[in-house]
């Protein structure tokens, strides 16, 4: 029987009531940035709003959930016997993953010819990532729960060797200062998304179930923020210097 002390129940209503608040922020940030920013990176800003408005509206959902999940009784928060909906983050992983991908192959900018069969073999793993790694995620047996997770991590290390190379191949032709942008966005993708399978770890560390819980949701919250939001704030810089670079900024941008 799951109980939840005030602090821990409170510690991820504050954090997913916090992700609501910056996924539209975000949301309204990259709308008015949109313009600021070269004609042929326009699609890159667009798909950021796009992401943080779908992130948005899934975190009101898991938000209600959790607290749907839990009754106050004689003090703690126990289960109310609705329970708390998991499917919400991943049916969000797979809308969102593919566009964040999308997002940043619009930014490189790369031939549609090259473009077309790499964003095939990204979306692919990414779908498959995610898919193995939600058998695991609602399975309450570590064993399974490591054996999907082996799994999943095949794809993501795939996608993010891919991005890597990527990266660097696109980065040799552009200014010095477009290849610390995209240096320092490379390192936030690793970082980032490595958070993820950390955070799927929790349960597995010998943790209370409760405290594994809230860390999963605080961990997952976290990582959302910074490789929906901030990743977007830094699809934004590239995409103002690379047309800085090339002369397409708008007339008044600055
Ligand atoms: C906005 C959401 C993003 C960027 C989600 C990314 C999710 C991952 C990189 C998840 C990876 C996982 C593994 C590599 C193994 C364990 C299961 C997952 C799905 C948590």
């Amino acid at each position: 029987m799951i109980q939840l002390t005030t602090s821990q129940f409170m510690l991820v209503y504050n954090m997913l009531s916090f992700t609501i608040a910056a996924m539209f922020a975000a949301f309204i940030f990259f709308t008015g940035a949109r313009t600021q920013v070269g004609e042929k990176y326009r699609p890159a800003l667009l798909i950021s709003s796009l992401v943080v408005a779908i992130a948005c509206y899934h975190y009101f959902r898991i938000f209600n959930s959790w607290e749907e999940a839990f009754t106050l009784t004689n003090g703690s928060y126990v289960a109310s016997g609705k329970p708390f909906n998991d499917a919400y983050r991943y049916v969000d992983w797979l809308l969102t993953v593919p566009l964040l991908l999308v997002e940043l192959v619009a930014v490189l900018n790369l031939p549609k010819s090259e473009r077309e069969g790499l964003f095939g073999k990204l979306a692919i793993a990414a779908f498959l990532m995610i898919a193995l790694g939600y058998p695991g995620e609602i399975s309450t047996d570590m064993t399974t729960r490591a054996i999907w997770g082996t799994l999943s991590t095949i794809p993501f290390l795939y996608i993010l060797s891919i991005l890597w190379g990527k990266l660097g191949a696109t980065m040799s032709s552009q200014p010095p200062y477009v290849q610390v942008l995209m240096k320092n966005i490379r390192l936030l993708l690793v970082a980032t998304w490595g958070f993820y399978p950390i955070t799927y770890m929790f349960p597995m560390m010998g943790i209370s179930h409760e405290a594994s819980l809230v860390g999963v949701q605080v961990g997952y919250a976290i990582a959302d923020v910074l490789a929906k939001a901030f990743y977007g704030v830094m699809i934004y810089w590239i995409a103002y210097a690379k047309s800085e670079a090339d002369g397409s900024l708008p007339k008044g941008a600055h």
